[in-house]
């Protein structure tokens, strides 16, 4: 239990939305480096880069062309190596989002498989023959529409689980492996510190290929490729012939998964990753599992929910990667939080509720110091491709605007990828130039310039939250054990390690509660961690104001 990735904090860069320092209005690595005396200050201890590769950009770099080369508008090569190296010289690790359950259409190895039936390339990808003449089964890509995409001149249809242009590889092909594990040595080679691994528990599709009957819900046909039969096979490959050849952090992306598989993946002596994102806590304003609606949060969900993967993970020996946010989903402050009147002191319950949990914590560019979602109404604002096939598809179905753009503003995925404001500068600092899609107006009054200069800013919050991490064993290493289960206001848990405790009260409402200690802590010399009010006090019953949220460490 002593690999440092479990001591460390992670922050995501969505390199396009950070810093542009080449005017053309998209972010770049030397944009990175500019910011990297920032983040040291801000205490992460590693960066994960979303897909900086070579692409055509359908899917923001999701869809990679080349997986040897750095996409154009972000640098080179060279630009690259510096990024490392500067970051290396700061004590800060780089871990590479690296995509292969799919590639871009326009990636060679594609174009040859779509060549001829009788390309060698032909096996990379998965190709049916069609069944009574249409699509060879009912699933759904995950961006709207069939999973199948038809193509003319050799009379097949190719599997694409998300866009169009990314279409899957066949894992079942051992050269398939063989290529990614070559590519992955390569970033190794050159220095990077690990893997953030996109949807990888989707490799491994069932040869049946069923159709899906609907018997169990979604019934998109995801139960056939979700943790697939030879998932775990795969990655106790990629692991023996990889990354244990370096000391990596691997970080899996897990769509729909479970906490058994995930204990699968993590528990140490399977060899297979670090640790895994799954996303149940952020389906809680999914009204019946709909992404593409408007609801509250369902706020007991979301207690029961992370409570669940707390003790389970634990007591399988697996362990979490800790999020809100990332650049698939809304901001949190905007989403769990108040990102009005309350926005500073619901920001930083939100971060104290997460990061004072068993796992890895992981911080969104933007997320230290409050971005919010720019709400913007203008369906011409938006650039996600998965937001713009919805709108098309309602369209399509009779859909007025004033229907569709409530639940884009609420659900976008670009609600996270607008630039990242810097400064009360004109969009926010990020360029000099017109910025690939507008910041949120909201700059004037929330960026990091006046974050860092303001001592009792969100980002200082999440500067100290980082600390106590570093400082404190039972962060780490102790259990968990929620209290209050069913409080309709407070989400109350403890920590537990070496007779020690940890007690964390979180109050996600406005208004007035108040906290009843638990008789067996009472009597406990209590420390105050932190606090998002100046002067919380150790009390019995403790008066709980709006948003507010402590952290006391028991002896
Ligand atoms: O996302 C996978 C995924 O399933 C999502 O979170 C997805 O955005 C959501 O289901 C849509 O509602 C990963 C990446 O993080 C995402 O940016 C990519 O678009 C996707 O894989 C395809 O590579």
């Amino acid at each position: 239990m002593q690999e440092w990735w479990r001591r460390a904090a992670v922050y995501q860069i969505y390199p396009k939305s950070f810093n542009d320092t080449m005017g053309n209005g998209t972010g770049d690595l030397q944009g990175i480096i500019e910011k990297l005396d920032y983040l040291k200050d801000l205490g992460i201890d590693v960066i994960w880069l979303t897909p900086p590769y070579t692409s055509p950009q359908k899917d923001n770099g999701y869809d990679i062309s080349d997986y040897y080369n750095i996409h154009e508008e972000y640098g080179t090569m060279e630009d690259f190596d510096n990024l490392l190296q500067e970051a290396h010289s700061r004590d800060i690790k780089v871990i590479m989002d690296i995509v292969v359950n799919h590639t871009s259409t326009e990636h060679h190895w594609f174009k040859e498989s779509a060549s001829s039936v009788n390309n060698p390339y032909r096996n990379y990808y998965i190709w049916k023959d069609p069944v009574d003449g249409k699509e060879p089964t009912n699933w759904q890509s995950k961006f709207g529409g069939n999973a199948w995409k038809y193509d003319e001149k050799t009379g097949q249809y190719y599997l694409h689980l998300f866009d169009v242009t990314q279409a899957d590889l066949n894992w079942e092909n051992e050269q398939v492996r063989r290529d990614v594990y070559d590519m992955m040595h390569f970033w190794f080679e050159k220095g990077v510190d690990g893997f953030r691994l996109d949807v990888i528990n989707l490799i491994s599709k069932d040869q049946d290929f069923p159709n899906d009957d609907g018997s169990t819900a979604p019934g998109d046909g995801r139960k056939f490729y979700t943790d697939g039969p030879r998932v775990h096979e795969f990655m106790n490959e990629m692991y023996q012939e990889v990354f244990s050849n370096y000391d990596a952090m691997t970080v899996g992306e897990m769509s729909s998964t479970t906490i058994d598989h995930c204990i699968k993946y993590t528990r140490p002596d399977r060899n297979e990753l670090s640790m895994t994102f799954n996303f149940h806590h952020l389906k809680v304003d999914y009204p019946g599992g709909e992404k593409w609606a408007v609801a509250d949060f369902d706020f007991q969900a979301l207690k029961d929910i992370l409570t669940k993967w707390q003790v389970q993970m634990h007591e399988g020996g697996g362990w979490n990667a800790l999020f809100w946010c990332n650049h698939d989903q809304p901001r949190v402050v905007s989403r769990y939080g108040h990102d009005g009147e309350y926005h500073r002191e619901s920001a930083k319950m939100l971060a104290t509720t997460i990061h004072m949990m068993q796992g890895t914590p992981y911080i969104y560019q933007g997320e230290e110091f409050g971005m919010t979602n720019p709400n913007f109404d203008d369906i011409e604002q938006y650039r996600d491709v998965e937001t713009l096939n919805f709108y098309e598809s309602k369209k399509a179905e009779g859909w007025k605007d004033e229907e569709i753009m409530p639940v884009i503003k609420a659900k976008s995925r670009d609600n996270s990828r607008t630039p990242v404001q810097w400064t009360g500068e004109k969009h926010g600092g990020f360029t000099t130039g017109t910025p690939w899609i507008p910041a949120a107006d909201n700059y004037t009054s929330i960026n990091a310039k006046q974050a860092v200069e303001d001592p009792d800013s969100i980002y200082y919050h999440y500067q100290a939250l980082i600390h106590a991490r570093k400082n404190l064993d039972i962060i780490t290493y102790g259990d968990y054990r929620l209290l209050l289960e069913e409080d309709p206001r407070l989400f109350v848990y403890t920590r537990n390690y070496n007779n020690e405790t940890l007690l964390v009260v979180s109050h996600f409402y406005e208004g007035e509660t108040s906290f009843q200690v638990p008789s067996e802590l009472q009597d406990m010399k209590a420390e105050l961690v932190l606090s998002n009010y100046h002067d919380s006090e150790w009390k019995k019953e403790m008066p709980i104001r709006p948003y507010e949220s402590v952290v006391y460490h028991l002896k």
